[in-house]
């Protein structure tokens, strides 16, 4: 196995990258912008190194300085974790001139699956089966594109080649507003990723965002490890994602499988990836992209499938064969993520920064929690919002639904507004119940309820009062604790009699 390795990230998903390490014995090394100085990620590591200033593409974006420190430290491998430098071919590349082991695909993978019409086209080739649009790599002119457009037929999407994730992506619903709509998409994706090449898909309309996750080994190995629905996003963030899927069956499992198997060899792909596709009403299903990285909802397929997909990452790159086969995967129960946010829900999911003076995680039974923060610990407004990922499994989906609702009112956390509020609402809400929901639930069906008549969230002077009270008598409570172990057996005379006794 690898000796030591360093984590090219922050918050929570270098932390988890970082327990994996420390749970197969390997070294690890952190690196840290200046706002992350505190950091959990930078207490976790054996060694922690300084990148720069906060902004990311002064920190945790400079590939330069990463690779040098990774050598300087002699770290035989670096794990990317998700964004930042996760899906750039170039930085993948460069560990590999370097002489250090990237935790992920090939940089070839990684390119192809990055422009989308690339994509699209090669997992054809595969017979792969895609939403119907332009075929064909290379750039399509307006005039092109115009013509193509009535034989796909309305309402259509333009998508962006260098796309992903919703940026320059325009839906047209006749050919006379068309034009406009082309200038604007390309504008949007030639200003976001210096490439302004876009394609046509037919809109599938109420279709869940269903996506396979698979692994893949250096010896032609590819398994996949069943869907997550991420159906519920708001603005093309997802907030919650479960496995299985409420809307899935046996029959469409395997077959997706099988088929985000064959897009995944069509790339040569090695190490862990996600296959996205669109699932209609009536279970059709079309490739949308591959993802070439860990991703963020990966704990709930650890949950159903008992998969370590972080350590499995580490014995594909360092070269191993892939630990379980096809047949060695079954999902056990069922597993809900809410993804944490500091924003405030009450006013627009608008961000929220400061300090976290408290907080109390949800545990017991069927639980897990991800999170990159602690108590004294400063959410700035230089990354990404997500602070936690709260994961519950449960034997069936409804008791993985009670389960959470439960963790929910467990949770505490003080000092930031957070997105709490909007899970604890979409768990308690029948449609999302009843797994009834598709990719625009939250924008068309969706509303939060008003804050509670006389909730704190509109008396700010009261709720410091009342925190002033708790904080106090807190206090009081702790400081007794500490007497009492003083005056009484200390907890070391205590452990050494109970040892003695079970001698
Ligand atoms: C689509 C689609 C409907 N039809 N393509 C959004 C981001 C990018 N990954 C692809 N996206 C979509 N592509 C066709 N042909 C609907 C979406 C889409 C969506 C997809 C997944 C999750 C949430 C979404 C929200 C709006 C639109």
């Amino acid at each position: 196995m690898f000796k030591k390795v360093l984590v090219a990230n922050r918050g929570e998903i270098a932390v988890r990258i970082l327990r994996a390490c420390r749970e197969l014995g390997i070294e690890s090394v952190a690196v840290f912008s200046e706002a992350d100085r505190n950091a959990l990620h930078v207490r976790y590591a054996d060694e922690a190194y300084l990148l720069g200033p906060a902004p990311s593409r002064e920190s945790y974006l400079r590939a330069d300085k990463i690779i040098d420190i990774a050598r300087k430290c002699s770290a035989d491998a670096i794990h990317p974790g998700y964004g930042f430098l996760a899906e750039r071919e170039a930085f993948a590349a460069a560990c590999i001139d370097a002489g250090i082991t990237f935790i992920g695909p090939k940089p070839s993978a990684i390119a192809a699956m990055g422009d989308k019409m690339t994509a699209r086209n090669t997992v054809i080739a595969a017979g792969v089966p895609v939403v119907p649009g332009t075929e064909g790599t290379g750039s399509l002119r307006d005039e092109e594109l115009l013509a193509l457009a009535p034989k796909i037929g309305f309402p259509l999407l333009i998508k962006a080649s260098a796309g992903g994730g919703g940026k320059g992506m325009r839906e047209v619903t006749s050919l006379e507003e068309m034009p406009a709509l082309l200038g604007s998409a390309r504008r949007e994706a030639e200003s976001a990723f210096g490439d302004g090449n876009v394609y046509l898909e037919k809109l599938v309309e109420g279709a869940r965002h269903i996506e396979i996750q698979i692994l893949a080994d250096q010896h032609g190995n590819v398994i996949s490890l069943g869907e997550r629905d991420c159906s519920i996003q708001r603005r093309h963030q997802k907030l919650i994602e479960e496995a299985p899927s409420p809307a899935m069956d046996e029959d469409l499992r395997r077959k997706m499988g099988e088929v985000a198997v064959k897009a995944a060899q069509s790339v040569d792909y090695v190490n862990a990836g996600t296959i996205e596709f669109l699932v209609d009403k009536d279970k059709n299903f079309y490739f949308l992209e591959m993802n070439t990285r860990l991703q963020v909802e990966h704990p709930v397929t650890e949950v159903v499938t008992g998969i370590d997909i972080v350590a499995e990452q580490m014995r594909i790159a360092r070269g191993r064969q892939l630990t379980y086969k096809q047949e060695d995967i079954q999902l056990r129960g069922h597993a809900i993520e809410c993804r944490i946010n500091a924003e405030d829900p009450y006013n627009g999911f608008l961000p929220s920064t400061g300090r976290i003076t408290h907080s109390l995680l949800p545990t017991g039974p069927g639980i897990r929690v991800d999170t990159g923060v602690y108590p004294g610990f400063e959410i700035t407004p230089f990354y990404d919002p997500m602070i936690a990922k709260l994961i519950v499994w449960g034997e069936t989906r409804g008791q993985a639904i009670l389960r959470m609702r439960r963790a929910l009112e467990e949770y505490r956390i003080v000092g930031v507004r957070t997105n709490i509020p909007f899970h604890q609402s979409m768990m308690d809400s029948h449609r999302f119940m009843g797994g009834q929901y598709d990719t625009r639930f939250i924008e068309e069906r969706f509303s939060m309820p008003e804050p509670e008549e006389g909730s704190m969230t509109h008396r700010p002077e009261i709720a410091a009062a009342f925190a002033t009270l708790v904080a106090h008598y807190e206090a009081q409570h702790s400081a007794e604790f500490v007497m009492r172990n003083e005056r009484d057996t200390s907890n070391w005379k205590w452990v050494g009699r109970w040892e003695r006794m079970h001698r």
